[in-house]
Parts: structure tokens; C-alpha cells; sequence
């Protein structure tokens, strides 16, 4: 592997974007980030590594993105507007982000004969899957504008590969969680919030009676399948998830052994919530070429450990 191999990460600055650099980093690629730091930090960064480069700058601003590309080999678009919340109140804005800015990436990845794009794209895009495990065949059927927005971009990307033969891959997450999520966003994902709650000493509160399922990845997990992504061949889309799932009462279990005891507040179920999510990764196994390797007892303690030095940090 030649040590001069360059990418392009925007959204590095964020949660998976941040961890999928420090592998990039270690394995001696060439990286610049493209963030608006609006959720990303330069905190999350090693910013004094010689490798990486930080500009500071937002996916809808076409220039920004051309001058951001030039030279890259690769590039990893994660850069978006991740809340559905938000999507659903502020569609305008959500489609902006992560339609416009999809296009634009796009197109400066064609413009400067990047050789390879990878993209987040979500579980999102199935909504309520009529069978599980969910299967990249499944016919998408979005239930909120980041669902459907995230389903366009796969639609741009197909388009793109026909029109220009341009190589891209995209990534569906399902329900990622690890250090660095920040649990106060409004998108903050159950793990997360749970985590602070307990370290806090605060009661978590359960919508439903707890025996709704997930289908949770470590995010150093995540960072791994990028990576693969990044290097391999495959086109099209891809689920990245475990391919096992977890009930919220099995999580607060697990939970429950670093914190002790944990004090529980049931509500009635969020309106529009799903009961169930589970992955098939067959098609992750044969174009990643691997598995989720990292078991819920062990990817929660990295999170519990690291929350832990983070809250005694000065
Ligand atoms: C995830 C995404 C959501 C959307 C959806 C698509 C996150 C954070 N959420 O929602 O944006 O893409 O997938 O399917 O990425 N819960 C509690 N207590 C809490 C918080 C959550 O009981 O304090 C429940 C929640 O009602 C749900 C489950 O935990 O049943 C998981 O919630 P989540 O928001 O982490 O993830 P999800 O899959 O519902």
C-alpha cells in the first residue's frame, strides 16, 4: 500500500467522521477534512498530526467543496444534516444539506477525477421494514424527509455511475453508538443518553415497555467498514450493522453492571417508532469482507470508560 493515498473527509470533524480519520490517519493516508464544525469539533481531531489537514467550510457552498477535492485520490462524505427530527420540522433546510450538498460532493468528485466516493447513506431509507432481517433488497420506503433524502442520494449516485462511470458506495448505518456522540443533540441515540443519564446519577426514561430491538455498531466498527469501503471495488449500497439486535431492557441490563443500580421511568411509546430493526449482512460480509467485531459488552465499556475520563477531565 502506497503511503501517499489522499481523502477527503467531510463531516470529519464529527462523530463517525472523527474516528474514521484516526484510522485513516494510522494507516498513513494523506487526509483533509471539510467540516462546518457545526457538531463537529476540532477537539475530536489530533490536529497536530502531520497528515491531517482541517478546512473549515460547508457542503452546500460549491466552491468550497471544488477547493476542498483538489488533489484528493478518495473521498468520504459524511458531512450532513443528521437529525429526523429536524428533517421533519425544517425539510428545506434538510434537503439543502443533504441533497444539495450530496450533488455537490458529486460533482466535484467527477470534476477532479476522484477515483472513489463512499457516502453515508441510513437504515433511514427502509422506514418501517415489512420483514427482518432487512435486506439491501428491500424495496425503500422513507417515513421522513432524511429517509427519502438519504434514498436520492443513492439514486444520484446510481445516475452518476451510468452517466460518468463514477465508483461510489453507499454505506447504510443502522444504530451506531461510541465515544464522541454527543448525548445532548437532539439526535442524540438511546445509548448515549442512557450512558450520561446513569453517570449523572439521573433516572433513564424507557418510551414503550423496553422491548423494542436495535441492531447497534460500535462506531470503531463503523470507522473499520469505511476503510474497506474506501479501498475495495463494491458499488451500489450496503447495510453496515451487526446483524444481531438488542432490546432497550437487554441494553439497560448490560448498562446496569458498570452503573449498578439504575433507576427507570417508563412513558408511553414515541409516536412513529419503529418496534424492531435488525440488519442482513451478508452483503456487507462479501463487499466489506467483514463483520461487526466488537460485542455490546465491550463497545458499551469503551463508551462507559471514555464518558468516565471525559467527566474527570479538567
Ligand atoms: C434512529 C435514528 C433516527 C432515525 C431512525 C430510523 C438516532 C439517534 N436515531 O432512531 O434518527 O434515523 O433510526 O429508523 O440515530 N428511547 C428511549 N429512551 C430514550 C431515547 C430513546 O426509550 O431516552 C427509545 C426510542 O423510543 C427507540 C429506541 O430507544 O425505541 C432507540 O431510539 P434511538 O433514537 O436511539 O434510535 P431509533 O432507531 O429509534
Amino acid at each position: 500500500m502506497p503511503d501517499t493515498e489522499s481523502v477527503l473527509v467531510t463531516g470529519g470533524a464529527g462523530f463517525i467522521g472523527s474516528h474514521t480519520v484516526e484510522r485513516l490517519l494510522a494507516r498513513g493516508c494523506r487526509v483533509r477534512v471539510l467540516d462546518n464544525l457545526s457538531s463537529g469539533t476540532r477537539a475530536n481531531l489530533p490536529m497536530d498530526h502531520a497528515g491531517l489537514e482541517l478546512l473549515e467550510g460547508d457542503v452546500t457552498d460549491a466552491d468550497v467543496v471544488s477547493v476542498a477535492m483538489q488533489g484528493m485520490e478518495y473521498c468520504l462524505h459524511l458531512a450532513a444534516q443528521v437529525s429526523v427530527d429536524r428533517s421533519v420540522r425544517e425539510p428545506a433546510f434538510s434537503c439543502r444539506q443533504n441533497v444539495l450538498g450530496f450533488v455537490h460532493v458529486l460533482d466535484a468528485v467527477r470534476r477532479h477525477g476522484v477515483r472513489r466516493l463512499i457516502y453515508a447513506s441510513s437504515a433511514a431509507v427502509y422506514g418501517n421494514p415489512v420483514s427482518l432481517p432487512v435486506s439491501e433488497e428491500a424495496e425503500p420506503v422513507p417515513i421522513s424527509p432524511y429517509g427519502l433524502e438519504k434514498q436520492i442520494d443513492e439514486q444520484y449516485a446510481a445516475l452518476f455511475e451510468r452517466l460518468h462511470g463514477l465508483s461510489s458506495l453507499g454505506l447504510r448505518y443502522f444504530n451506531v453508538y461510541g465515544p464522541r456522540q454527543d448525548p445532548s443533540s437532539h439526535y442524540a441515540g438511546v445509548i448515549s443518553i442512557f450512558v450520561s443519564r446513569l453517570q449523572r446519577g439521573e433516572a433513564i426514561t424507557i418510551y414503550g415497555d423496553g422491548s423494542q430491538s436495535r441492531d447497534f455498531i460500535y462506531v470503531g466498527d463503523v470507522a473499520r467498514a469505511n476503510e474497506r469501503a474506501l479501498f475495495g471495488h463494491a458499488t451500489g449500497v450496503c447495510n453496515v450493522a451487526t446483524g444481531r439486535s438488542l432490546t432497550l431492557l437487554e441494553l439497560v441490563h448490560l448498562l446496569s453492571k458498570f452503573s449498578g443500580c439504575c433507576e427507570t421511568d417508563f412513558r408511553p411509546p414515541r409516536d412513529g417508532d419503529i418496534h424492531d430493526s435488525l440488519a442482513d449482512v451478508n452483503r456487507m460480509a462479501a463487499w466489506l469482507a467483514m463483520r461487526a467485531e466488537t460485542p455490546p459488552e465491550e463497545g458499551l465499556r469503551l463508551l462507559w470508560d471514555a464518558c468516565t475520563a471525559a467527566r474527570v477531565m479538567p
